[in-house]
């Protein structure tokens, strides 16, 4: 059986007018930032189940290694205290984690990247399942 990956592709903005929707040069805005994509597995995560998080960070098309990632789960309309999910580097770029959800319903995994250069975050809504 082959699992289905769920993929999210986000920027992190640094505070700049850059975003990945708006690609004024027609591609996405790189210079501004760390392009990261979050997947799932399962794609849509289940309560109480374990949900593997594979994080994936590039840089100018190039991975970013040796960065801290800090994920962190937090129900968009109740407070669940600290979920946090550890987040280890197992390929030059892509950071894993394992990590469960207590509810169903609307959360947001919060993803902070911190390296030399500084700390950057960014954030990605997420459904999960009964
Ligand atoms: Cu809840």
């Amino acid at each position: 059986m082959r699992l289905r990956i769920g993929i999210l592709i986000l920027c992190l903005l640094l505070g700049s007018a850059y975003g990945c929707g708006r690609a004024d040069s027609g591609q996405m805005a790189v210079k501004a930032g760390i392009s990261v994509e979050v997947k799932t597995v399962p794609e849509v995560p289940q309560a109480d189940r374990p949900t593997t998080f594979q994080v994936s960070l590039t840089e100018n098309g190039q991975p970013v290694e040796k960065a801290s990632v800090s994920l962190h789960l937090e129900m968009q309309e109740m407070d669940h205290g600290d979920n946090e999910v550890k987040m280890q580097e197992n390929a030059p770029g892509m950071y894993k984690g394992e990590g469960a959800f207590p509810m169903s319903g609307t959360w947001v995994a919060h993803i902070r990247v911190k390296r030399d250069q500084g700390t950057e975050s960014t954030h990605v809504k997420l459904n999960v399942s009964d």
